[in-house]
């Protein structure tokens, strides 16, 4: 490498660390170091994946959903989570990623979705814990992910968490309406919470000293808060929901702590999250071949879109091929 090259690469380095330092956005054509590149599609690629294996537990419910009003309600919510996946795809992108190479990523179990979507939807109540526990932990995790240093991630992320709180919202109605209704619906949603609390703390990702990326994403303002930060808000977030909804969380050594300002809690089952991330949860099996069959059984739709798109693209200062057809005609 010569002197000027060097330099130039100097440069362009204090460039992206003067940016980041200044809290300005990088964008896809400024200069970025390849392992700020790498992590965020790593990221990135994670939280698309999440979102679209994320339609499968909730759609579950949509053919036995208990009123006309709730299907629509789940309908509308499964089809965000399906469009959340597509910014966060086509963000993905303009890192220089294409959507099949992280698709293909996906199917052969070479990058992760999170933990949560390998747990099974056993009742009613748990369309209602989704949206409290996982989609309110999705917003804890992700409103601070629209001040991420990239732009196109943290501009989808505004969009994406006003929707997930509207998730979060009609999750919590719906325990509430089954916590203040008969015995056994009370029950349900119960049971629900005391199957949904744990992993959705999970969600946060390993406690701090064995968060590999934090401390590197935190330096980059990828992330902005540690796992552990985000967790306790959480937590501090929910026992006061909990309280309203009339359920308990399902943690005795959970209370306030005066001194810290926070709640305590109890530890969590890290070797259950271990086991789930080996793909030894419960339904790490039947998602992911859910998905690859959907993905098998779309090839027809995805050709049919790109053969359309061909047959539209109007080529530069030139005319459709249809309409070169018509005038030779
Ligand atoms: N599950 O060093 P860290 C949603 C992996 S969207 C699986 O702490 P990082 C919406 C991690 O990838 C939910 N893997 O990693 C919805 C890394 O593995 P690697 C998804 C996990 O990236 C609601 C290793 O452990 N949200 O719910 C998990 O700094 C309802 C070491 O971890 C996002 O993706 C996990 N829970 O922090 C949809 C948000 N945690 O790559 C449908 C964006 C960690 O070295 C219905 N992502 N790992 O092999 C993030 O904020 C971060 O990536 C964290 C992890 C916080 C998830």
């Amino acid at each position: 490498m010569t002197t000027g090259t060097v330099d130039a690469a100097e440069r362009y380095e204090a460039a992206f660390d003067e940016a980041v330092a200044a809290d300005e956005r990088i964008e896809p054509r400024d200069w970025m170091p390849d392992a700020y590149r790498s992590t965020l599609i790593r990221q990135m690629a994670q939280h698309a994946h999440s979102e679209i294996i994320g339609m499968q537990p909730e759609a579950n419910w949509i053919t036995r959903a208990p009123s006309l009003r709730r299907k629509a309600i789940l309908m509308a919510k499964v089809q965000d989570e399906a469009g959340h996946g597509l910014y966060l795809y086509s963000a993905t992108e303009t890192l220089g990623a294409s959507r099949d190479e992280l698709l293909d990523k996906l199917h052969s179990g070479r990058q992760r979705y999170s933990s949560i979507f390998n747990y099974p939807t056993l009742t009613w109540a748990d369309v209602g814990a989704i949206g409290w526990l996982v989609d309110g932990a999705a917003i804890t995790n992700q409103v601070p992910l629209c001040r991420c240093s990239y732009g196109p991630y943290a501009r989808a992320m505004v969009r994406i968490c006003k929707e997930e709180s509207f998730h979060q919202r009609q999750g919590y109605e719906l325990l509430l309406a089954l916590s203040r209704g008969t015995p056994a619906q009370h029950a349900m949603a119960q049971d629900a919470v005391d199957r949904w609390w744990w992993p959705s703390l999970m969600m946060f990702g390993p406690p701090d000293e064995e968060s590999a990326h934090s401390a590197r994403s935190m330096l980059w303002k990828i992330k902005r808060h540690s796992n552990d930060e985000l967790r306790q808000r959480f937590v501090d977030i929910c026992v006061p929901q909990a309280e309203a909804l009339g359920l308990t969380l399902p943690d005795p050594e959970l209370r306030w702590n005066e001194q810290r300002g926070h709640h305590d809690f109890g530890p969590i089952d890290w070797s259950e999250f271990q086991r789930v991330l080996k793909g030894e949860g419960p339904c790490n099996e039947q998602r992911l071949g859910q998905r690859r069959r959907a993905h098998e059984e779309g090839a027809w739709v995805r050709e049919a879109a790109a053969a359309h798109a061909a047959r539209h693209r109007t080529p530069r200062g030139g005319s459709r091929p249809e309409q070169r057809e018509e005038r030779t005609a």
